[in-house]
């Protein structure tokens, strides 16, 4: 499961990228600076593992991950080729969700493409490439769709519902926002679209409008308006301040953050609406050995489950001994959960819950 940071030039998306993966992602003030994609993986912040870590002790603590891929500016006219064009596309086309930086910030010193800081107008910019790109493919589909239903009734369906969606995409309006029934639901999750993907929205903001009202500041407000349209989640950032604290220890970024104020970095919060965003949720094994988290699609069943462990725990599957996250805190320990009887046995069909811990009983 991959993310990819996507945004007009200069906008800060590899800065926000390095303060992701701490990986050196080279950032410049220039456009262009980002050429091939660079790849980072990161931890996602869960606390409950602090709690079972300090519980259990272990020699190894293992958080869940995911991936982060910086994307190069893109331009007016990428779908048509211009700027690196067809390459970015391309890029974008791997991902899973979208993390579309907006510019938010003021600072002389940093060029924008445009001239002038406009969050609605940029990503206006950006949604219209990834669409005209789209309008391609379904062009593309719907020939195909027409030409078979001469031989195939069936395909007159298919051909109509693309026929909608063109229009749709025609008006400017993103494959996301497109809401045509089940039938186009399907269809939809076949096409290779890039307005289709989820996306969140990163507002690059000022050091000092971050640490301010950002909930009155104008340009985030522009942003959480256009996302309000789409039903995606707005998360404040501030590229620069997150850099700089990427590489303090959790203690020293704590202090740091409370001093201003703040409970949590943006990119942290950034983070895990990405995890949730992909529909991903965490369940928990915790031991001497090893306190660790693992990443299950929304909706996954035990077995399943227990075959991320290993594939012998799901061909073997008997149980899994179950207790959520909050439960335990309250109970203490486990030993006192279980005692209460609060650690479930649960079987084949029991559908996984996020910050569920877990034990798995087989037998191969
Ligand atoms: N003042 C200020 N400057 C920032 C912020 N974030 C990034 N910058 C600066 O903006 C310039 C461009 O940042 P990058 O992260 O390289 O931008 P990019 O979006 O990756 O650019 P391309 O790869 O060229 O598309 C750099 O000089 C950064 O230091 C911020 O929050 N505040
Ligand atoms: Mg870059």
């Amino acid at each position: 499961m991959k993310l990819g940071i996507v945004g007009l030039p200069n906008v800060g998306k590899s800065t926000l990228f390095n303060a992701i993966t701490n990986a050196g992602a080279q950032s410049a003030n220039y456009p262009f600076c980002t050429i091939e994609p660079n790849v980072g993986i990161v931890a996602v912040p869960d606390h409950r593992l602090d709690v079972l870590a300090e519980m259990y002790e272990p020699d190894k603590y293992t958080p869940a991950v995911i991936e982060f891929v910086d994307i190069a500016g893109l331009v007016k006219g990428a779908s048509k080729g211009e700027g690196l064009g067809n390459k970015f596309l391309s890029h974008i086309r791997e991902v899973d969700a979208i993390v579309h930086v907006v510019r938010c910030f003021t600072d002389d010193e940093i060029i924008h493409v445009d001239g002038s800081i406009g969050p609605k107008r940029d990503i206006e910019t950006i949604e219209y490439e990834l669409i005209l790109s789209d309008i391609d493919i379904v062009d593309r589909r719907l020939d195909r769709a027409l030409k078979a239903s001469k031989g195939d009734k069936k395909f007159l369906a298919e051909a109509e519902i693309l026929k909608e969606l063109k229009a749709h995409l025609e008006q400017g309006k993103s494959a996301r926002s497109y809401h045509g029934g089940d039938e186009a639901d399907e269809l939809l999750k076949e096409l290779p679209l890039l307005s289709g993907k989820p996306v969140i929205y990163a507002a690059n903001m000022s050091e000092s409008d971050f640490q301010s009202d950002i909930l009155s500041n104008p340009y985030y407000q522009e942003v959480c308006e256009v996302a309000r349209e789409e039903g995606a989640e707005v998360i404040p950032v501030c590229g620069k301040m997150e850099e700089e604290i990427a590489d303090m220890s959790s203690e020293d970024k704590m202090m740091f953050l409370s001093e201003l104020g703040i409970q949590e970095s943006g990119l942290d919060r950034l983070i895990k609406a990405c995890y949730k965003l992909l529909g991903l949720i965490s369940y928990l094994t915790a031991g001497k050995q090893e306190v660790r988290a693992w990443t299950i699609q929304e909706g996954t069943k035990a077995p399943q489950a227990a075959g991320k462990i290993h594939t012998d725990f799901e061909r073997g599957f008997i149980r899994a001994e179950v207790v959520s996250f909050d439960t335990l805190v309250e109970c203490g320990s486990m030993a006192a959960a279980k005692e209460k009887g609060l650690v479930r046995s649960e079987g084949k069909e029991y559908v996984m819950k996020d910050g569920d811990i877990v034990l798995f009983r087989f037998n191969v």
